[in-house]
């Protein structure tokens, strides 16, 4: 193996951006890359018409795509909305049976999870690290006035596939509500908003 692959490295990463400094791949989305998921379809057609607004991006770090290694990405949801939606990411589940956790950097959101008809809210802040069992669907959402930022840690190979949450949506909703944000799960759906924690033991 090329030793390079096989050396410690550290990285750091800047809370407000999402920034990784010591290099990664740069990726970001088009509110047209997310076509169709957001439920105001009307209101999603007027602003990809309007500039196809970007609603995240992030940094992948360099770190190598090889069995057992841990990969590092962040991501950066900027502030808005679709009609009255959150901007989110697309969601997606792993390939491979793997966790991943999330820790945020900085801002305010909140990771959805879903299993079957079981969704879970586990709202999000700096310090708070989100862990998504193998298996669990994920989407994260901006629910505050500047950039939400978070890191992820996965097996490097986990993958991810996307198709799941085209077919059938992450089986809830989150938009601006009177008391700052709501989360509405679809018909048929057992939604937990008490941060994920205690219902398994
Ligand atoms: C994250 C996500 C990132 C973007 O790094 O890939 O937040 O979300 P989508 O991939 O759903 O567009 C992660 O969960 N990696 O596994
Ligand atoms: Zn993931």
């Amino acid at each position: 193996m090329d030793p390079k692959l096989d050396w410690p490295q550290v990285l750091r990463l800047e809370p407000r951006t999402g920034v990784v400094e010591r290099g990664g791949v740069a990726g970001s989305r088009r509110l047209s890359g997310l076509a169709g998921l957001f439920s105001d379809r009307e209101a999603e057609r007027a602003a990809i018409a309007a500039g196809d607004p970007v609603v995240y991006d992030g940094m992948t770090a360099p770190i190598p795509m090889l069995e057992g290694h841990v990969g590092v990405a962040t991501t950066r949801i900027l502030p808005g909305s679709v009609g009255s939606e959150f901007y989110m990411t697309h969601g997606h589940v792993h390939v491979r049976p793997e966790g991943e956790t999330y820790t945020c950097l900085s801002g305010r959101g909140g990771l959805l999870l879903r299993r079957g008809t079981s969704v879970v809210w586990i709202e999000m802040e700096p310090h708070f690290v989100g862990c998504i069992p193998p298996g669990w669907w994920h989407r994260t959402y901006n629910i505050g006035n500047e950039p939400f930022v978070f890191v992820a840690h996965y097996p490097r190979l986990s993958g991810h596939d996307y198709a799941p949450v085209i077919e059938h949506g992450m089986g809830a909703r989150v938009f601006k509500s009177a008391n700052a944000y709501a989360v509405v799960p679809d018909a048929g759906m057992r939604l937990d908003m008490d941060r994920g924690i205690g219902r398994h033991v």
